[in-house]
């Protein structure tokens, strides 16, 4: 399989999240990858490699995410910067929000001041932007985009390795460490390679919230998730079972939230169910959003995975028989994520 390795991941490395009152160190650090990729020097169940550069990644991005959020991004933390100068020493992170309501706050009227503005694109205080964000999140969508592309070119398997992950960024919104949704990227380019039918399941522990919004209302991209139930886990506010998708896509999004607490007996069960409904769509291609946040040790998840399990996840998706793009999102539990990833990509075979 070909890996396609985020080069500059690390020019995303934030310091702090906001977390119940508290700024507490983040979770998603680079040292994540790292350890994937030290994990494939020992065991090289893959060929490692960097995307091409002359991809045509501005008209992938567009495709998945507004024109005004790109931009919002690619400019960011100069408008940062701009509302005070001091600011250049600190993370970006929000701290005002439009909440949805009755006769409450707009959004026709785009505000000028940049944390207003950061507030309008972001849905939590815990993904902190910094200098280096947006150039890190560029390039891990290049990794989506050339592993799309490697399929689409008779490869059976390949894999974004790439960090900030994606599956938490909406059409025009960043959150959960996510800036672009590098899973949706991988499933539009799919698509535009010409099959009508693209399968995404989603086995981080945490609802893939962007990737089901974005393709909400196509019946052509099939959403899946397995995850901790909204009402206690994180995002909580999307990833209950009733949402089946809309309009033209109603039944093409499935939830199958679990109680935090569930072990593989249960989680594997519901992989059975997630299976079978990806096999009925009958798409040409999947792609798996691959969290390890699953795992028993994970300091910020609640399902009891052990290692040897992501063999058995990988040979399970493997007998889909489908070409198939996976992309790295979480897994915190740093000193076993190279080895949990890597277990996956040998179950594949
Ligand atoms: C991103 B991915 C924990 C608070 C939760 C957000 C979690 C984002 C998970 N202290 N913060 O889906 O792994
Ligand atoms: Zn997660």
């Amino acid at each position: 399989m070909q890996i396609f390795h985020n080069a500059h991941h690390a020019q995303h490395a934030g310091r702090q999240e906001m977390y119940r009152g508290r700024l507490v160190a983040c979770h998603e650090v680079p040292q994540r990858l790292q350890h994937v990729l030290d994990e494939l020097a020992r065991r090289p169940v893959g060929h490692v490699t960097q995307p091409p550069a002359d991809l045509p990644l501005d008209v992938a991005l567009r495709q998945v995410h507004s024109a005004d959020y790109l931009a919002f991004l690619a400019n960011a933390w100069d408008d940062w910067v701009a509302l005070d100068p001091a600011n250049a020493a600190l993370d970006a992170l929000p701290s005002v929000w439009p909440l949805a309501a009755r006769h409450a706050f707009r959004t026709d009227t785009p505000p000028l001041n940049f944390a207003a503005r950061l507030g309008q694109y972001a849905f939590d205080s815990g993904t902190p932007l910094m200098a280096g964000s947006w150039a890190a999140a560029q390039a891990g969508a290049a990794c989506a985009l050339a592993a799309a592309q490697a399929v689409l070119a008779g490869e059976r398997f390949a894999m974004a390795l790439t960090r900030p992950p994606g599956h938490h960024a909406g059409p025009n919104y960043m959150g959960g460490y996510c800036f672009i949704n590098n899973a949706a990227v991988a499933a539009q380019a799919l698509r535009g390679g010409g099959l009508p039918r693209v399968a995404v399941l989603d086995i981080d522990y945490h609802h893939g919230n962007g990737t089901q919004t974005i393709f909400y209302e196509r019946r052509d991209v099939l959403t899946v998730s397995i995850h901790g139930d909204p009402r206690t886990e994180y995002p909580f506010f999307l990833g209950h079972a009733d949402e089946r998708g809309a309009g033209p896509g109603d039944g093409f999004n499935l939830n199958l939230p679990l109680p935090r607490g569930s072990g593989f007996d249960v989680w594997w069960a519901t992989l059975q169910v997630a299976l079978q409904a990806v096999s009925d769509f009958a798409p040409q291609a999947l792609v798996v959003p691959l969290g390890l946040d699953t795992f028993e040790g994970d300091p910020i998840s609640g399902f009891k995975l052990q290692s040897a399990h992501y063999l058995q996840i990988g040979q399970a998706i493997a007998q889909l028989g489908l070409p198939t793009v996976l992309t790295f999102e979480g897994g915190y539990a740093v000193a076993e994520v190279g080895m949990n990833t890597v277990n996956v990509l040998e179950g594949l075979g």
